[in-house]
């Protein structure tokens, strides 16, 4: 433990309880807390926001905590001016959800130096050396790909498609950030797979709704023959929504939609037949990010890489489903 800080609380305590033999009580005087510098990518999407509540209210006081967050608004730049300051604040923990994979290695070196362990949340780094970072969960993101399009192979088999050739499209998420990166591959390598699937164009619309309807809105100028969108993120599925409905097509039906994350309003527009299928995503990190560190403050070790489990839902079973949704 590298700070100490004191809750407020527990020096009110000190009055009451600590002295009331007449002597000081030294456990009851000091409660240390674990200072966290937690180097976020933005607010770009419902996911994200997810995610943020997720780390505030697990990295709190009454759970022996001190959180500095820190919201890059989507550039690396801001990361890497965070995770320096959090260095020169001398925090217990840095954690980061890196907005893209490559570039980390000289900050890294720098905690590293400081003798501070970096965990990583969400997205991961591409690094040329591992020991740079001690822990990494979040989601897979390569297997989210292959999933999406598992469930349009399965669609196409039951709803008499199978020998339709099918024009797709894929609204990309931020280019070099390691979930567009897998889902990407995942997508495309299952697309190559079946020669009636035709990719005719793959454009990053940021994870964002509005940059997500823009990028909708041009492909169906281009391409007045889509089947299928991928949106790499609900978000810039809603925003192909709009722009879908806008040229007089019925979204989910005229054209059939595959999104990630599966957040609360995707599952309404799920129920709504507007998405036909999403992948999920889980972006509630914050307690699995506290369970490394608690196992790290008792000197024990952590798996580098922790996967969360993930499904896919549709049409079928959305309705069943959301009321035990969590975001
Ligand atoms: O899918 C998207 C968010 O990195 C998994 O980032 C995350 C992605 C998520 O903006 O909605």
């Amino acid at each position: 433990m590298k700070k100490v800080a004191f809750i407020a609380l527990a020096l009110v305590t000190i009055a009451g309880a600590a002295f009331a033999g007449g002597k000081p009580d030294a456990s009851k005087m000091e409660k240390k807390l674990i200072t966290v510098g937690y180097a976020q990518v933005g607010a770009e999407s419902d996911w994200r926001t997810a995610n943020t509540e997720s780390f505030k209210s697990t990295f709190v006081e009454a759970n022996g905590y001190k959180l500095i967050f820190d919201d890059a608004q989507q550039k690396q730049e801001n990361q890497i001016k965070a995770i320096r300051n959090f260095i020169q604040q001398d925090v217990d923990y840095i954690v980061v959800a890196p907005v893209v994979e490559t570039g980390w290695e000289t900050v890294l070196k720098e905690a590293k130096d400081a003798g501070i362990p970096v965990i990583l949340s969400d997205r991961m780094m591409k690094l040329s050396d591992n020991s740079l970072y001690t822990a990494w969960v979040g989601g897979n993101f390569l297997k989210e790909g292959q999933d999406a399009i598992g469930w349009l192979d399965a669609y196409v088999a039951k709803s008499g498609l199978k020998d339709k050739d099918l024009n797709i499209v894929i609204l990309q998420g931020t280019i070099g950030s390691s979930a567009q990166v897998g889902r990407t591959q995942g997508v495309t390598e299952g697309i190559a797979k079946n020669p009636h699937y035709k990719l005719l164009a793959k454009q990053t619309g940021e994870f964002t709704q509005a940059k997500g309807q823009e990028v909708m809105e041009s492909f169906l100028k281009a391409y007045p023959n889509i089947d299928v969108v991928i949106a790499e993120n609900d978000n810039m599925a809603f925003g192909a929504i709009d722009a879908i409905k806008a040229v007089g097509k019925v979204p989910g039906k005229d054209i059939i939609i595959i999104s990630f994350d599966a957040v609360h309003e995707a599952f309404n527009r799920m129920i709504a037949g507007e998405i036909n299928a999403d992948v999920e995503c889980n972006p509630l990190h914050g307690p699995r990010v506290a369970e490394i560190i608690q196992t790290l403050e008792k000197g024990g070790s952590v798996d580098k890489i922790m996967y969360v489990k993930e499904g896919t839902f549709d049409t079928t079973n959305a309705a069943a489903i959301l009321p035990s949704r969590k975001y």
